[in-house]
């Protein structure tokens, strides 16, 4: 079994690497960074055994994506799991004081490069009748919250296009699948606040976010269902997080 998973060098998508990785499955893994992107395949083949692809380009590039997908050798050719994983929030502001080059980044990324991979992905998935698309959406695709204006509507739009997704391949036996997750500490904060450690810290303050191996765990699970079983939507929270802004924190934290 073979699984692609974008945005692999870091958080969601390095976990989700090593986790399957750690299953058997071979790997195509993708990033912008060649360097974070060939020490994680030398870690899995060393470890686990497995064959793994390098694909470094930037998902909001068209042709950059059909040029990486069109140069997938034979023996990687037949994708079974395409994770649409890479995304970013960028800046957190009212509408009125957006940043420009925020929101095209956020938009370009996580709407038109998670269109982009999956037209270019599902053609061979289409031709051998079968396979699972699974789209990493967010509780910010279910709510909208203070400022999240922009990301918000990024991710509804991966929650729209996850069910029009499965409408227009459930004749060719294509599954596809939304995790929605909550807060998890990876580096989302830190690009978010655009490289501000100090700041992204602080977003998890007096509380314990989910880390990012609890979405691989939960990305594997609904990946090795039965064929006859798909998981439509997931949405999990750590247990202290009741929504997008309903957060229990240690009142003694820092
Ligand atoms: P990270 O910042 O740790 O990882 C993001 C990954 O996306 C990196 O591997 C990055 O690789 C890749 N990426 C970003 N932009 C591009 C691009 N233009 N082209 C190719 N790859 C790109 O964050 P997370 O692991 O947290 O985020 C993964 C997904 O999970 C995102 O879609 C995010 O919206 C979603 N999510 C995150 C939550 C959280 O609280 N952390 C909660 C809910 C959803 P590189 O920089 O090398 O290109
Ligand atoms: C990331 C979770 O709440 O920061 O998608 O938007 S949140």
């Amino acid at each position: 079994m073979l699984v692609l998973v974008t945005g692999a060098t870091s958080g969601i998508g390095k976990s989700t690497a090593q986790l399957f990785a750690k299953n058997g499955y071979d790997l195509i893994i993708t990033g912008r960074r060649k360097d974070r992107l060939e020490s994680v395949s030398k870690e899995l083949q060393a470890t686990y055994k497995v064959k793994v692809l390098t694909l470094c380009f930037d998902v909001r590039n068209f042709s950059e994506v059909e040029n990486a997908i069109k140069s997938i050798p034979a023996e990687f050719k037949n994708i079974d799991i395409l994770v649409n994983n890479a995304g970013l929030a960028a800046g957190l502001s009212a509408i009125q004081s957006g940043d420009l080059s925020h929101w095209e980044r956020m938009i370009d990324t996580n709407i038109k490069g998670l269109l982009y991979m999956t037209r270019e992905v599902c053609k061979g998935m289409i031709e051998r009748k079968k396979g699972h698309i699974v789209n990493i959406g967010s509780i910010a695709g279910k709510e909208v919250y203070a400022n999240g204006n922009v990301y918000c509507a990024t991710k509804h739009a991966v929650d729209a296009l996850n069910k029009g997704m499965r409408i227009d391949l459930l004749p060719h036996n294509i599954k596809v699948t939304a995790i929605n997750p909550g807060m998890v500490e990876t580096e989302f904060s830190i690009v978010r606040f655009d490289g501000d450690e100090e700041k992204a810290k602080s977003v998890y303050n007096g509380m314990q976010p989910l880390k990012p191996e609890d979405i691989a765990e939960t990305i594997y699970w609904v990946a090795t269902r039965p064929a006859h079983v798909n998981i439509n939507d997931v949405i999990i929270m750590p247990n202290v997080q009741a929504s997008a802004t309903n957060v229990i924190r240690d009142s003694n934290a820092k």
